[in-house]
């Protein structure tokens, strides 16, 4: 992969939320700096580095089939851990920004975190909503909303992207070399990336520096969500979740999404007033 400096290119942090939603529709990517204030910043490390513990001591830790080597913590179903990322990954602005790319109506995929080790390498380019069968309809289907939790820049493996490549209707070719830009902030910004947008975790330089990142993935409806959180989430986590916060999670029986669509209702309202008249 050839890689570019982000001064060359690309859009950088911006001091405002709509500043940074005008980057995602160029760019794919966008930076909302001073998201969280500096306080909240080193909170949600903390609270970051508390559930890392917690996870190793519980047994085996994440695994992401898609990193190059086991220098990565990636930390799955945050929001199971500690309630403090429930708040965070609902907060207006994070709904804001998710609805900017994929519309109001939206689940919340998974929540986890990556924190990138010294000496870790690039995982593989992709986009998050590489499963879709392609060609891809021209909106996005998934986006992530994150956190630099940590100053990304590019020796500590700040996140690389093609920009505008969320204009493309597939996934890169894994047989083409692809010029990427690093994501760079500073830590208590927001990281927004369309979920058709090509990017991976940047390879680690450093011997001593981690970069955590936390990810919210929020898609469409009517995708079928990474985490069932039904068999996932601690059911004493669940009861203390409000109606809405459940309804983002899936728990609604049934996915009333499906029987949602305008052309269907249409249909239906035709062959009532059809049935009527006969
Ligand atoms: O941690 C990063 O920089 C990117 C991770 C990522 O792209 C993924 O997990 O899908
Ligand atoms: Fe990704």
């Amino acid at each position: 992969m050839t890689q570019k400096t982000a001064s060359e290119a690309g859009p950088g942090p911006k001091p405002t939320l709509a500043a940074a939603l005008e980057d995602v529709d160029a760019f794919g990517v966008g930076i909302f700096e001073g998201a969280l204030e500096k306080g909240e910043t080193d909170e949600v490390r903390r609270r970051l580095w508390a559930v890392a513990d917690a996870k190793e001591a519980a047994g085996p830790t994440d695994f992401v089939p898609a990193d190059a080597d086991d220098k990565n913590i990636r930390l799955l179903s945050l929001i199971n851990w500690d309630a403090f990322f429930i708040e965070l990954s609902v907060r207006a602005e994070v709904m804001e920004a998710a609805a900017h790319v994929i519309g109001e109506r939206m689940l919340l995929s998974n929540y986890s975190a990556n924190i990138i080790g010294p000496g870790a390498r690039s995982m593989v380019l992709h986009a998050d909503q590489g499963y879709v069968a392609e060609p891809w309809p021209p909106m996005a289907l998934a986006v992530n909303v994150g956190w630099m939790v940590d100053d990304f820049n590019e020796a500590a493996g700040a996140t690389r992207y093609v920009p505008a490549s969320h204009q493309a209707s597939g996934s890169p070719d894994p047989d083409r070399d692809y010029e990427t830009l690093p994501i760079e902030g500073p830590a208590g910004s927001m990281i927004i990336i369309d979920g058709r947008v090509w990017h991976t975790s940047g390879a680690n330089t450093t011997m001593d520096r981690q970069r955590a990142a936390i990810f919210g993935y929020y898609t469409v409806p009517w995708i079928r969500q990474q985490v069932n959180w039904r068999d996932a989430l601690d059911a004493g986590v669940a009861s203390e979740c409000s109606d809405e916060y459940l309804q983002l999670l899936g728990y609604s029986l049934g996915n009333r999404e499906l029987f949602n669509l305008g052309a269907m209702k249409a249909r239906a309202e035709k062959y009532r007033t059809e049935a009527a008249e006969n």
